[in-house]
């Protein structure tokens, strides 16, 4: 085993871990990353030797490059997730438990020598601007080099997150292994991985095991595993928020500014909204982008929510990313790009489902086959990514590396619904928007189908969370109470359908005309009608310029609100909620309670244009 340049740090906790570690694994090499760009551009150039990289036409994709992953591994795996808390109650319905004790015994014995015949790479992150006081360190281990350069993409990883931990600062371990040791002599393959996936996290002890994994949320262990499902546990103690958002700016004509938070549930469309264009009708104003994914969010001194997106680049999902759907993200993409999953044209460039241009008559699919057009397969995964840096995005909020992070004036929370839940509707009070955002969901994609069961997605945690879902709700109750200046909180729904069938609202560049509602009320213009849901815009309410089209009778398909339909809904909760038993916060069963009253007392339909 060879070691290099391990007196960059004087960490003991940091040395005596990666000792131990090391010591588990057994790897042939050990290198600190130190995250300079000469050692991204090593780590690519070997990988595409390895096969696991193709570099793209530097004329079409300057400093761009294709992976094709394992088809076995391809997203993250819920099923193989699992919160190691010492009680299972701690974990909560929502999550999958085992004994941490008995865990780590499993853990320790996979990755007794799973590194053996590969380098372990030592990645040391800050989630968060550096030396912020919102941010957070986490070091890596890992023997995946798309690992080491995705990180240093996603995350300010290196030298200078090392200096930040000093001596004695704390970090979270994030200990990953694809689990293919490499036994002498044997040939590697282009994506090892393991058919046995762990993506353990200990909740008391702050740390990630995560095994037989080199995709995506399984393996860059900043993302998913320590900015939501560890940092949930430690903004619960600590007394902050840790969320699966998008910040976006939005500035009005007159120089007015405003940062929103929106929580929306995986492949919904946040890369989209966090981008968002603004359309005909909405001369002057601007949206900016301060994340796309995640927000860790603190109370500042003044009584506000101020939020940091911990992330310093975007993995975002490319089928269906177009000029139409997001002309941010194809701009972003042009270059300094790592494209997972997608199709190889002949010329050298990329392709997928949803492009711009039409399907070329030949591609090299994501699995490494001949294409073209005939052919019954998809050219690009479905769950195919794009890693890009922040600094690429030509939204980017001129904010969004400042460590004292930005004002959060109004939260967002979306589903997928295509009935009875309106466009957009605000919360009467505190713990109703935490009642609202709690009973979020949609409809399982194959039976969207009128009066579908829907899955619900708290705040869009469900798969995210790091401790039992009741016990997050109190916590959101609690901070929310405590705040001299909460945000309003709101409720949307892009995906109402009408009685054909058919989605009524256009969506993406003109939620535009949402958002600006949304900005009217927290900027205290007060023009709303008070529904069984909460506060609700009438027609007259909307800048309509540009979208005259979308009459007042086509506003009312989307926001009438069927209150038997609704009263159906508190009834489905009530069983949901029995499912968190003595965890429950009283304040929402409460709201499920006064939501049923509002509803009884209101007309079977109650129209908005009434
Ligand atoms: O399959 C994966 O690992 C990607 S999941 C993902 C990636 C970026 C942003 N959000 C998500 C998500 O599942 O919410
Ligand atoms: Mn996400």
């Amino acid at each position: 085993m060879t070691s290099d340049k391990n007196n960059r740090t004087n960490n003991q906790k940091l040395i005596d871990w990666v000792e131990e570690m090391s010591a588990l694994t057994k790897p042939d090499n050990i290198v600190w990353c130190d995250g300079s760009a000469d050692e991204y551009d090593q780590l690519c150039a070997k990988m595409v030797e390895a096969g696991t990289l193709t570099p793209l036409n530097p004329k079409i994709r300057p400093g761009s490059f294709l992976a094709n992953s394992d088809p076995d591994d391809v997203a993250r795996v819920e099923d193989r997730t699992f919160i190691c808390s010492k009680s299972e109650k701690d974990a909560g319905p929502t999550n999958n438990w085992i004994d941490p004790v008995k865990m780590k015994k499993t853990m320790k014995e996979l990755f007794h020598g799973s590194m053996a015949g590969r380098t372990l790479y030592i990645i040391p992150f800050s989630m968060g601007p550096l030396g912020s006081h919102i941010a957070h360190i986490g070091v890596q281990l890992t023997d995946s080099p798309y690992v080491a350069v995705s990180m240093r993409v996603m995350t300010r990883m290196g030298q200078a997150a090392l200096d930040v931990l000093g001596s004695d600062g704390d970090f979270v371990p994030c200990m990953h292994s694809v689990g293919a040791p490499l036994t002498k002599g044997k040939k590697d393959v282009s994506w090892p991985n393991s058919k046995t996936k762990y993506i353990v996290h200990y909740p008391e002890e702050r740390s990630i095991w995560s095994y037989g994994s080199g995709y995506g949320g399984n393996a860059l262990l900043g993302k998913k595993c320590f900015s939501l499902r560890i940092a949930s546990v430690m903004a619960r103690d600590e007394g902050w928020l840790a969320e699966h958002m998008l910040i976006l700016g939005l500035e009005s004509p007159k120089g007015k500014k405003t940062y929103v938070a929106a929580a929306f549930p995986s492949a919904c469309g946040k890369t989209n909204l966090a981008m968002l264009i603004p359309p005909e009708g909405f001369e002057g104003w601007k949206v900016s982008t301060i994340g796309d994914d995640i927000a860790w969010i603190k109370p500042g001194k003044d009584g506000r929510l101020y939020a940091i997106n911990p992330e310093a680049g975007y993995f975002g999902v490319v089928p269906g990313t177009s000029m139409k759907t997001n002309p941010s993200a194809m701009t972003m993409m042009k270059s300094n790009t790592i494209f997972t999953n997608v199709a190889l044209t002949d010329d050298g460039d990329v392709w997928w489902e949803g492009h711009d241009e039409k399907a070329p008559n030949h591609l090299i699919d994501w699995k490494g086959n001949d294409w073209t057009p005939d052919s019954n397969e998809l050219a690009a995964h479905p769950n195919a990514r794009f890693t890009c840096a922040t600094s690429q995005c030509p939204t980017v909020d001129p904010a969004w590396d400042n460590p004292a992070g930005v004002p959060i004036s109004a939260f967002i929370f979306g589903g997928r619904l295509s009935h009875t839940f309106p466009l957009v509707y605000e919360s009467l009070n505190w713990d109703h928007g935490v009642y609202m955002a709690a009973t979020m969901g949609s409809e399982a994609t194959a039976a969207a189908v009128n009066q579908a069961a829907i899955r619900r997605d708290p705040m869009a945690m469900l798969p995210f969370c790091g401790y039992n879902m009741a016990d997050y709700w109190s916590h959101w109750i609690r901070l929310g109470q405590s705040l001299k200046h909460p945000p309003k909180i709101f409720r949307v729904n892009w995906f109402r359908k009408n009685n054909n069938g058919n989605f009524t609202w256009p969506g993406f560049g003109e939620n535009m005309r949402v958002l600006k509602w949304i900005f009217d009320r927290v900027n205290d213009k007060k023009d709303a009608a008070e529904s069984p849901f909460g506060y609700m815009p009438k027609y007259k309410d909307i800048n309509w310029s540009g979208l005259e089209s979308f009459t007042s009778d086509t506003f009312e398909e989307i926001m009438d609100i069927d209150c038997e339909a609704g009263k159906k809904e508190v009834e489905e909760l009530k069983a949901y909620f029995a499912t968190f038993e003595d965890r429950l916060p009283a304040e929402i069963e409460n709201q499920r309670i006064a939501f049923s009253k509002r509803l009884n007392e209101a007309p079977e339909i109650w129209r908005i244009n009434s």
